[in-house]
């Protein structure tokens, strides 16, 4: 069938205003098929729901409706969905597919251009935790289970490594190596969580800056968007995650690794934002371990993409063999720049909060 066709005969069957002009694939996510649907109204983005990824499709709409329910109710401004005519909050079928309103007037960046952008990306995943610090986790769906919990993530790194299913363990030793060579510095805030020394919050879990929209002029955040990781986790993910992301000097994909160094200026910029946001709720443990914070999620994606590799690119989206090889690659330096800088990292960290 008609590929384009199949998505026209999709987004007729939800409650969306106009006649539809044109579907065209939208964004960088690897994770869902995102595709941006312009009408004589209005545009959406119309998503293909992963199922490998979310196997409970239902337990996640439900997450999202509610936490974009709760931050409408607060002013913040947040993802629309539109229902299907049919009144369900998303499509089923061989595919589950779902929209919300094109949020306009807003970029996404693949890479920090600008100090003061990645600042801005800092206050608010900081204001988004705290705006969810009253939001009732207990009805949470854990949608991906043991999400961050990097000494898992570790072991099944081992077993894809051990399976070697695709004959590829042979072109990543070196990495392998620093994998598993540094595999008694993951269990930190795991063990914190369990033991109650780090708090459990709700937490967005997936803070790359590309999962916010921002304002085209100003360059200020407007909205936290990719909501579908939404879980209790600890501060230390959604402040890792994001400095793993945007304090490189390349791409996540850059396969020129002296082109790829951690950034602590950036580091700092980040920190200034997140902190600021997050003062007044921040433990003393959880300030200790940010730079820690932004290692271990560097590392945990580094594991997670060369798992990915090994069993052959069934998880994250690639656009060639080697991708996500390439993106381990970029993680494991970084990871290794950041455990060399931690010192200087804590210090920024207690500059910040003094
Ligand atoms: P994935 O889970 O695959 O990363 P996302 O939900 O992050 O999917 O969407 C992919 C990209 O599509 C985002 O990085 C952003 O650029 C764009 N995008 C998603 N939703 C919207 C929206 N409501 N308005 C504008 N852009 C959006
Ligand atoms: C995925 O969905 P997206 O592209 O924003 C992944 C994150 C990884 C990231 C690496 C649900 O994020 O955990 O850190 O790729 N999301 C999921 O770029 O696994
Ligand atoms: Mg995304």
């Amino acid at each position: 069938m008609d590929y384009m066709k199949e998505f026209r005969d999709i987004i007729e069957k939800f409650a969306i205003e106009g006649n539809v002009q044109s579907i065209e694939p939208y964004g960088e996510g690897h994770i869902n098929q995102t595709l941006l649907v312009t009408t004589d109204k209005k545009r959406y983005i119309m998503q293909r729901m992963n199922r490998n990824v979310f196997p409970d499709p239902d337990g996640l709409m439900k997450n999202i409706y509610g936490v974009t329910e709760y931050l409408y109710e607060k002013g913040i401004e947040t993802l629309h969905f539109v229902p299907t005519i049919d009144g369900e909050t998303y499509l089923r079928g061989r595919h589950n597919f779902r929209v919300c309103d094109f949020i306009e007037n807003t970029i996404t960046y693949q890479k920090v251009t600008d100090k003061k952008i990645f600042k801005n990306a800092g206050e608010a995943f900081g204001e988004f935790q705290n705006s969810l610090a009253g939001f009732d986790a207990s009805g949470l769906t854990e949608v991906i289970k043991r999400f961050h919990d990097t000494p898992n993530r570790f072991e099944k790194f081992k077993s894809a490594l051990e399976a070697d299913i695709c004959g590829r363990a042979k072109d990543c030793v070196s990495e392998t190596e620093f994998i598993i060579s540094h595999s008694d510095t993951y269990d930190v805030v795991t063990e914190g969580l369990a033991d109650g020394t780090i708090p459990l919050r709700v937490t967005h879990n997936d803070t790359k800056l590309n999962n916010i929209l921002m304002d085209a002029e100003t360059g200020k955040a407007r909205a936290v968007i990719d909501l579908d990781t939404i879980m209790p986790g600890s501060m230390l993910f959604d402040f890792g995650d994001a400095i793993r992301f945007g304090a490189s000097t390349a791409a996540e994909d850059e396969q020129d690794l002296s082109k790829v160094h951690f950034d602590i200026e950036l580091f700092k910029a980040y920190a200034e934002g997140f902190c600021a946001a997050v003062k007044n709720s921040i433990t003393p443990r959880e300030a200790e371990l940010l730079p820690y914070g932004a290692y271990l999620m560097t590392i945990e994606c580094g594991m997670r993409f060369l798992t990915d590799y090994l069993e052959g690119d069934t998880y994250f989206a690639t656009k060639y063999a080697e991708h996500n090889l390439v993106r381990a690659r970029t993680q494991i330096k970084l990871a290794g720049e950041m455990e060399s800088q931690f010192g200087a990292m804590g210090k920024i960290i207690k500059q910040i909060l003094a």
